[in-house]
């Protein structure tokens, strides 16, 4: 496959960029944190999505490069927000099988330490059907990294097949739901359910809960409804170069 070859290059040559969609309070819109997303301007083929580099990268051996990209991009950026007195909390998406590596953690340790940025500024995004993979393989990894202070998400929540069950016995700070079912909750009664079902519960776990895929008015008021407290999605923004992401918040304040 030529895309392996050439994300080697697109590495060297600055071809990666990350791009940084709010994380917002429904309440009164105010900026809590930004996910990071990676992005790939292939120079003849175009924008190459995610799914498709991340792909490449782990069958090709560049997924911990890849990762290490965004975790050093995400934390320099938070560092440069602490510099200008507010603190930027940062979540970076993970691969099921960085869960299984047993160096991650201490390479998550180093990097916090060569940033200067505190644990509890990044969040580290796990897909439930990465963590929930039906053994328990990933447990350690997940304890080790709450160990340090760093914040676990669930991402895509309620696409897989774990029961909310099996999420009370896992060591994450925060669900997402995911944003199929955000969606279709002003339109469809059992969407609207399902996200209830799982912000009731998860505020019972004592988890923070985040509803991605917001885009509409009416959504956030269902949102608002149901007492879900912070929200992602296209009404608010959606991902931005860095610096229009400063842009976007120097705007808010
Ligand atoms: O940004 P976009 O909606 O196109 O992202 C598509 C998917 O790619 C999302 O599921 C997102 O979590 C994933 N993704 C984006 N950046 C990264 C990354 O740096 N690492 C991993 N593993 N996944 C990513
Ligand atoms: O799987 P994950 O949650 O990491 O996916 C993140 C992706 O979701 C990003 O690539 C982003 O572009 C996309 N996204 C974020 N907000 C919205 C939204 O409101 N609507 C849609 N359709 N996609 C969104
Ligand atoms: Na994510
Ligand atoms: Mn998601």
């Amino acid at each position: 496959l030529g895309l392996a070859g050439d994300l080697r290059t697109a590495f060297d040559d600055g071809e990666l960029e990350v791009y940084y969609q709010p994380k917002v309070t429904l309440r009164d819109r105010r900026l809590v944190g930004v996910e990071c997303l990676a992005r790939w301007e292939h120079p003849t083929q175009g924008a190459v999505t995610p799914e498709d580099f991340v792909a490449v990268a782990e069958h090709t051996g560049q997924l911990d490069r890849l990762t290490e990209f965004v975790l050093r991009e995400g934390l320099r950026r938070s560092r440069d927000w602490a510099l200008g007195g507010h603190a930027l909390a940062v979540a970076v998406n993970l691969s099921a099988r960085t869960l299984i590596d047993p160096h991650f953690p201490d390479r998550v340790r180093e990097l916090l330490n060569e940033y200067d940025v505190p644990a509890q500024l990044l969040t580290l995004e796990i897909t439930e059907a990465g963590v929930l993979d039906g053994t328990d393989r990933p447990i350690p990894t997940l304890r080790r990294l709450r160990d340090l202070g760093v914040r676990l998400s669930v991402d895509d929540f309620g696409t897989g097949n774990s029961s909310l069950a099996h999420l009370r016995r896992l060591p994450v700070n925060e669900v997402k739901v995911d944003r199929s079912f955000v969606q279709g909750m002003a339109t469809d009664p059992g969407d609207l359910a399902i996200v209830n079902a799982v912000v009731t519960l998860s505020q019972q776990f004592g988890l923070a809960v985040v509803a991605e895929g917001v885009e509409s008015e009416l959504t956030l008021e269902l949102l608002q409804d149901i007492g879900c407290e912070i929200g992602q999605g296209f009404l608010f923004s959606r991902p931005l170069p860095y610096e229009r992401l400063e842009a976007w918040f120097g705007a808010q304040v």
